[in-house]
């Protein structure tokens, strides 16, 4: 089966920071976890690029916008590459077949009437890229008045396309009734329900106050409202226009990740969008929480924004990686501590499972000649940690198809921590003289546990888990979920063991 998935386009306007790398990690873990299940994956991120917003962001560092938003593009595909993301493809908004999809999705929507020529009076937040109701704002500091987000808002009024959303308001909510879990968490699925349910009035999808944009078809003096540009790279990557394209069966996309922050723009204009230009909307919207900071918002005026590689060059990726999405429920907000990481790098990642490893092969190294021990008849207690292990794939496969990390690596220790027990209680090192052929059994029991446990791991820590799995002499080539119905063979020889998960010991300066 096919498998689409998406993280937002990140805004140009300012350097990557974790709260980017965060969504991109998650959405990086399920492209992996579909692939090792043996699914035909298309992972996709990228940046978006026009707006008022990075206008002006490019106009503050004194550069014309393609030069600025070239660069810092490049900050953003750096940054995907540092987390260890095995997208397909990275797309920018400004290249060529972007604003031909955009062009294309336009004509469409005009050609089926669901666009008409008005004039656009009312509030803008330049932050959010968003406008807002009057009855949406709420009162700031000296009775300025603010986007609910807390942006600044400005008065508009300009010439400006309109889409009929209005039109959508009773279809959009029975497309809800009908595919229930299209919205998820359900705190948010009850928001876009009652937002939709409160009212639609049309969208206004053009600008003519300012130029950085896609140019609207037939009528130059308008630009394309950023956002039905920006939602529009969901399909340039699969090939929009061009239907025969090869990539075009993996639309619909079968999740896009984004913040919470942004789920009206995903889960109401965007099925809207496509449903009028007859298109098929996206099955899944999922929507992380936000990071903080030591419990603070991360602002660049508080001076506390985490630079993701900075994290990992303290930390390691794997370990980053790990912490993102074991520490908070995935849809929650979290607050990024460096103590709470250094904690389960130094519990989790170093001793439980760390150690269970390095016991396990420094003794199939020592006394098993480094190759792995032939399968012996189980005992009970041999047979439920192996049950119990076969049966982890699934279990994490149903908890990552919830989008539900935590949980996911919750069954994985689960896991590790049975083997612990198993290894303390069988006390292998203690049979080594008292009956060597059982603690060979043992051993294959932890082997063959571990490489269970590295396996699933896989997709959130790729490289630790490459090499826990070189270390158990796992073939490159058995790495999948089907591998793991074929027993390795005795006597295979097994390399040399190293720690793969080394404590974190903090600097005393
Ligand atoms: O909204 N915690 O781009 P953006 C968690 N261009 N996640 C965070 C975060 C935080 N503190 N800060 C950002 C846009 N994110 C649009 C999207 S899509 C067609 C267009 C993540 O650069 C989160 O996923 O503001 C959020 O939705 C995304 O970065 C927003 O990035």
């Amino acid at each position: 089966m096919k498998f689409y998935i998406t993280t937002p386009i990140y805004y140009v306007n300012g350097a990557p920071h974790i709260g980017h790398a965060y969504t991109t990690v998650a959405a990086d873990v399920l492209a992996r976890w579909k692939r090792l299940e043996g699914h035909e994956v298309f992972f996709l991120t990228g940046t978006d690029e026009h707006g008022q917003k990075v206008e002006k962001a490019a106009a503050a560092a004194g550069l014309d916008p393609q030069s600025f938003t070239d660069r810092v593009a490049e900050q953003f595909r750096e940054m995907t590459a540092w987390m260890g993301a095995s997208n397909d493809d990275f797309i920018r908004t400004t290249e060529p077949r972007h604003k031909r999809a955009c062009a294309a999705l336009w004509q469409r929507l005009a050609e089926r009437g669901e666009i008409y020529l008005g004039e656009y009076e009312g509030w803008y937040a330049v932050r959010d890229e968003a406008f807002y109701a009057e009855s949406e704002l709420v009162e700031g500091p000296g009775g300025t008045r603010l986007a609910p987000s807390g942006a600044p808002v400005e008065w508009v009024g300009e010439p400006s396309y309109f889409f009929r959303l209005s039109a959508w308001q009773d279809r959009l909510l029975a497309f809800y009734d009908a595919h229930p879990d299209f919205v998820a968490p359900t705190s948010r699925r009850n928001e876009v329900v009652s937002f939709v349910k409160a009212g639609l009035t049309d969208l206004s999808i053009s600008r003519t106050s300012f130029r950085w944009g896609v140019p609207v078809p037939g009528d130059p003096a308008h630009v394309m409202y950023v956002w039905l540009d920006a939602l529009t790279n969901y399909i340039t990557a699969a090939g929009f226009p061009d239907e025969r394209d090869e990539l075009w069966h993996f639309w619909p996309a079968d999740l896009h990740l984004v913040g919470k922050d942004i789920i009206r723009f995903h889960a109401i204009y965007w099925p809207a969008f496509l449903m009028a230009a007859g298109l098929a909307p996206p099955k899944r919207v999922f929507a992380n929480g936000w990071w903080t900071v030591e419990g603070e918002k991360m602002s660049k005026s508080l001076g506390n924004v985490i630079d993701p590689h900075e994290l990992v060059t303290r930390y390691g990726l794997d370990a980053v990686r790990y912490f993102l999405l074991r520490e908070v429920p995935f849809g929650n907000d979290g607050s990024l501590s460096h103590r709470a990481l250094i904690n389960r790098m130094n519990v989790e990642l170093a001793n439980d499972l760390g150690n269970l490893a390095q016991r396990s092969l420094s003794l199939l190294a020592r006394h098993c000649a480094a190759s792995l021990p032939a399968l012996a008849p189980p005992t009970a207690e041999d047979s439920a940690l192996l049950s119990a292990a076969a049966a982890l794939p699934a279990r994490v496969s149903e908890a990552l198809d919830r989008v539900a990390f935590s949980e996911a690596l919750e069954e994985v220790w689960k896991i590790v921590r049975a083997a612990n027990a198993y290894i303390d209680h069988q006390a292998p090192w203690a049979l080594r003289s008292s009956d060597p052929p059982r603690m060979a059994a043992v051993l294959r029991v932890l082997a063959d546990a571990l490489r269970v446990v590295a396996t699933v791991l896989q997709p959130f820590m790729p490289g630790s888990m490459g090499r826990m799995l070189d270390q158990l002499g796992v073939p490159a080539n058995a790495r999948d979920l089907a591998a793991l119905a074929t027993p390795l063979p005795a006597g295979m020889a097994l390399p040399a063991p190293q720690a793969v998960f080394p404590r974190f010991v903090e600097d005393a300066a």
